[in-house]
């Protein structure tokens, strides 16, 4: 465990456009794509599939029950999209779900509960590893959000450059956060605020608010909801729009949109690690997750 979230760490945050010649980070030499049109690779978690005709790759999380994101799907998720940033033949990446009515559940609950500090403290780097890779990506990043998205789940959707939601009212998206009794990160909060502003995030992460389909498309959280069976097909039609736009004129506008968010993240990286561990830590921040657990569970029986 404690090998793979140094692995994790260790992925470079490279490649992007953002990072370029500011991080010279090691980037894994994956073999795993082939050398046709269509490259495909399956880890445990994550499955790409690299269409070099059409330019679109697709990062599909397989991690039943729920795509929680845990420490081999953070690992898997860093280094699948480290490999499609260098990729010349990818010029975009949709984001979506092979388990059925999930999208992801967010952070996977139980990296957060009853660790060490030394596990808090590598879990989170990883995870704030994944939101720069995401949020930095040079690549057309769409979210086709084929199931519920709390939490984590929404925070990757957030990353994207258009988010389509199938029309499910069991479908829910949202930061859920303070309903776990535990408080959205900087980081977070600036990607909501980026997205539907900051009267509506305001309410949105004291509440924990989960959004229905309709909903989120009210806020701007989501940018189209379509019917379930129309939700990838939109998405690969919505990028063959983002595709005539020439690369260099989108990604240095989309620099120069988030660039700001993401230095303020790179500045303030080890206090928001020293944050986290100290609250997780927390007796009281311990109970509240082990009792939204037990709820979890309860659910079910
Ligand atoms: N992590 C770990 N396990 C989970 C998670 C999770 N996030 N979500 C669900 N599970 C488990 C359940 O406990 C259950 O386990 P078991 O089978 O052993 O009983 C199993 O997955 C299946 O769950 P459900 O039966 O609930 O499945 P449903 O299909 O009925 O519902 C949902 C799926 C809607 C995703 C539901 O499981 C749910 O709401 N899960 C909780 C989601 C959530 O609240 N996530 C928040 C995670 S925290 C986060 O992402 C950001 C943290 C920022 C930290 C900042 C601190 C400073």
């Amino acid at each position: 465990m404690a090998t793979l979230l140094r692995r994790a760490a260790r992925v470079s945050f490279s490649g992007s456009l953002l990072s370029a010649g500011s991080r010279h980070g090691r980037v894994h030499a994956l073999s795993y794509f082939g050398s046709n049109n269509r490259n495909s690779s399956t880890s445990s978690k994550i499955k790409v599939d690299l269409d070099s005709s059409s330019g679109i790759a697709v990062v599909k999380f397989q991690g039943p029950p729920v795509n929680s994101m845990g420490v081999d799907f953070l690992t898997e998720m860093a280094i699948s999209l480290d490999k499609l940033e260098l990729d010349k033949n990818c010029r975009g990446i949709i984001l979506t779900s092979a388990v059925p009515k999930i999208f992801s559940a967010g952070l996977d609950i139980m990296d957060m509960y009853e660790k060490t500090p030394e596990h808090y403290e590598q879990f989170w780097r990883g995870v704030q590893d994944l939101w720069l890779k995401l949020y930095s990506s040079s690549k057309i990043m769409i979210a086709a959000i084929n199931g519920a998205s709390p939490a984590g789940g929404c925070l990757m959707a957030l990353t994207c450059d258009y988010r389509i939601l199938a029309d499910n009212p069991r479908y829910k998206i949202g930061l859920n956060e303070a309903q776990l009794g535990i408080v959205a990160p900087f980081w977070f909060k600036d990607s909501m605020v980026n997205t539907v502003g900051y009267r509506i995030t305001e309410e949105s992460i004291q509440f924990g608010v989960m959004y229905s389909p309709a909903d989120a498309l009210k806020i701007g959280l989501v940018d189209q909801v379509v019917p379930e069976d129309k939700v990838f097909s939109t998405a690969t039609e919505t990028m063959e729009k983002w595709f005539d736009i020439p690369d260099h004129a989108r990604q240095i506008s989309k620099s120069m949109m988030r660039k700001p968010t993401i230095d303020r993240m790179l500045a303030n990286r080890e206090d928001d690690i020293k944050n986290f561990v100290g609250f997780i830590s927390k007796d009281s921040i311990q109970k509240s997750l082990g009792m939204y657990m037990a709820m979890l569970k309860m659910k079910k029986g």
